[in-house]
């Protein structure tokens, strides 16, 4: 008899190359979630009030190149879109996944708000390379829920989720920084092709757009 053994997925064994943004308020655990997928120290992770990001920065281990951000969401849109170019280019051709970090609990109508400036600004098939990812996840324990109970309560968490074809990661933090197989399983899954979520190109094109439909409604308005 045949047997075969489940591939254990590491930042070197990846079928296809990753190139992963990492996007969410501050001390959502975005550089922390970064550490995890790559299996080490790579990014600064905060352990006071403020975020210890303050610029975008990548590191490639094996086929992975993560980009970790700061908060990007108090940027205007100006700088929101020279950040989102200096991110393409720390991992050129852009990123073809892109993980939208939250920590259980804090799932509020602001980051529903922001979730959904956030594609407002790119486009809306960009959620089509994005993966929720839920830190503190043994905040679950303790309010005694699933994750699938938790996600389906809130209709607005409910629809960020579905958003994204209901794909979604529950990590907790706390055990050091060894990368977890699980994840890097279920990002490899999302990665089967070339295409990069967002490039140089797209963005552009995504700017004229915007700003043809702002010039199209103020024609309309008089
Ligand atoms: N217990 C626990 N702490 C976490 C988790 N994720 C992040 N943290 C902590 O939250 C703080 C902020 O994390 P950080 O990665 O710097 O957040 P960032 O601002 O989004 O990059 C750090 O002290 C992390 O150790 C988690 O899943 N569980
Ligand atoms: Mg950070």
């Amino acid at each position: 008899m045949l047997m075969y053994r489940k591939a254990v997925f590491s930042p070197d064994s990846v079928p296809h190359p990753m190139r992963i943004l990492l996007i969410g308020p501050s001390r959502a655990g975005k550089s922390a979630v970064g550490n995890i997928i790559l299996g080490g120290n790579y990014f600064t992770c905060g352990s006071g009030s403020e975020t210890v990001t303050k610029v975008s920065m990548a590191k490639t281990v094996g086929k992975i190149t993560v980009v970790d951000t700061p908060n990007l969401f108090f940027l205007n849109e100006l700088s929101w879109r020279h950040e989102m170019e200096r991110c393409i280019e720390l991992c050129d051709p852009g990123p073809n996944v892109i993980l939208w970090v939250t920590p259980i609990c804090k799932f509020s109508e602001q980051q529903q708000g922001l979730f959904h400036a956030f594609r407002k600004r790119l486009d809306s098939e960009i959620t089509k390379h994005m993966m929720i990812i839920f830190t503190n996840g043994r905040e679950l324990k303790k309010l005694g829920q699933t994750i699938n109970t938790f996600i389906s309560k809130p209709s607005k968490l409910c629809k960020v989720v579905g958003s994204c074809q209901d794909r979604y990661h529950v990590l907790d933090i706390t055990n050091g920084h060894s990368y977890t197989p699980e994840l890097l399983e279920n990002l490899s899954n999302m990665v089967k092709t070339e295409y990069t979520a967002i490039s140089k190109r797209q963005l552009k094109r995504c700017t004229r757009r915007k700003k043809f439909l702002r010039r199209r409604q103020k024609s309309i308005k008089h």
